[in-house]
C-alpha cells in the first residue's frame, strides 16, 4: 500500500497518530500537499462520509476519523495555503445565538473541511451581527448554521432577515441544519438548503455551488 492510500486506510481507522507520521512522511517523499489532500485525507473521509452514510458507522466514529484528518491537515494546511489550491467553495459556519450545541456543527465542518471546502467557523451562541459581519468581509460563498433548540432555531430567520436588508443575501446561499430543523422550516425562513445530517450537508454543500455530488 502506498503512503497515500496508508493515510487514507488510518483516517477511516481513526489513527491520528498515524495519520500525522504518515502525512509528514509524504511531505517529506515531496508528493504534493494537493495530491495528499486529495488522495489521502479528502479519500479517507469520503469512505467515512459514505459509511456514515449508510448507517454502517455513527457518530462517535465519524468524530474520531475526523480528528485524525485534522491531525494531517495540520501539516498540510500552511502547505495549500502556499500552493494556493482552489478551494471547493468558502463557508462561513456557526450555531445561532443563544444555543451552545456544538458537536453537530462541527462534524459538518470537519467533513465539509474533508471534502475540499474552505472553512471559517464562528463558533457557537453567534450572534446575527456577526454572521452578517463575517459575510461582508470573508467573500463566501455560503452561510450555513446550525441550531438544536425550537427556542432559537428562530435566530435562523432573523440571520436571514437581516442579510437580505441588506441586500447580502443574493450572492450567497445559505444552508441549515440541526435536529429541529425540517426542509418544511427551511422553505418558510428562504434557506437555499436544509441538511439531516452531514453527509447530507456535504451533498447540499457541493449542489448550492453547482458541483453534482458524487454518488
Ligand atoms: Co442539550 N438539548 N440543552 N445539551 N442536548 C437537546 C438538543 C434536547 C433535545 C435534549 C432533550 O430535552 N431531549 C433539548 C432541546 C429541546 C428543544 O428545544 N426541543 C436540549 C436542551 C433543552 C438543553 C438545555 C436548555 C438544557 C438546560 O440547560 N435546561 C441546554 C441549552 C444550552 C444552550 O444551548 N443555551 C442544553 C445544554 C446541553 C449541553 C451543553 C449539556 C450539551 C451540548 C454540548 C455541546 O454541543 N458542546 C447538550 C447535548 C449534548 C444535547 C443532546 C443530548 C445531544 C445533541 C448532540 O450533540 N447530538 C440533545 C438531545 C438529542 O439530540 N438527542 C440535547 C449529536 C449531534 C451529532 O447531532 O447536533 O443533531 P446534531 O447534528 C447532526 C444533524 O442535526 C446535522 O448534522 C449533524 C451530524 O449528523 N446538522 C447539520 C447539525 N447542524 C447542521 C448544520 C447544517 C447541516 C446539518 O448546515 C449548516
Amino acid at each position: 500500500m502506498g503512503v497515500l492510500e496508508q493515510i487514507a486506510s488510518d483516517i477511516v481507522e481513526g489513527n491520528s497518530e498515524s495519520v500525522h507520521a504518515l502525512t509528514q512522511q509524504a511531505v517529506d517523499e515531496n508528493i504534493a500537499a494537493v495530491d495528499i489532500l486529495n488522495n489521502g485525507l479528502v479519500a479517507g473521509m469520503n469512505v467515512v462520509s459514505e459509511q456514515f452514510k449508510n448507517n454502517e458507522i455513527f457518530i462517535p466514529e465519524v468524530l474520531v476519523s475526523a480528528r485524525a484528518m485534522k491531525a494531517g491537515m495540520e501539516i498540510i494546511r500552511p502547505l495549500l495555503a502556499e500552493a494556493q489550491v482552489e478551494s471547493r467553495g468558502r463557508v462561513i459556519l456557526g450555531t445561532v445565538q443563544g444555543d451552545l450545541h456544538d458537536i453537530g456543527k462541527n462534524i459538518v465542518a470537519m467533513l465539509l473541511e474533508g471534502a475540499g471546502f474552505d472553512i471559517i467557523d464562528l463558533g457557537a451562541d453567534v450572534p446575527i451581527e456577526k454572521f452578517v459581519e463575517s459575510a461582508k468581509n470573508e467573500g463566501a460563498d455560503i452561510i450555513g448554521m446550525s441550531a438544536l433548540l425550537t427556542t432559537t432555531m428562530v435566530n435562523m430567520r432573523s440571520t436571514i432577515e437581516a442579510l437580505e436588508n441588506i441586500d447580502l443575501k443574493k450572492g450567497l446561499k445559505v444552508m441549515i441544519g440541526g435536529a429541529p430543523i425540517t426542509q418544511t422550516f427551511a422553505d418558510e425562513i428562504h434557506a437555499d438548503g436544509y441538511a439531516p445530517d452531514a453527509a447530507a450537508a456535504i451533498d447540499l454543500a457541493l449542489s448550492l455551488m453547482g458541483t453534482v455530488p458524487k454518488k
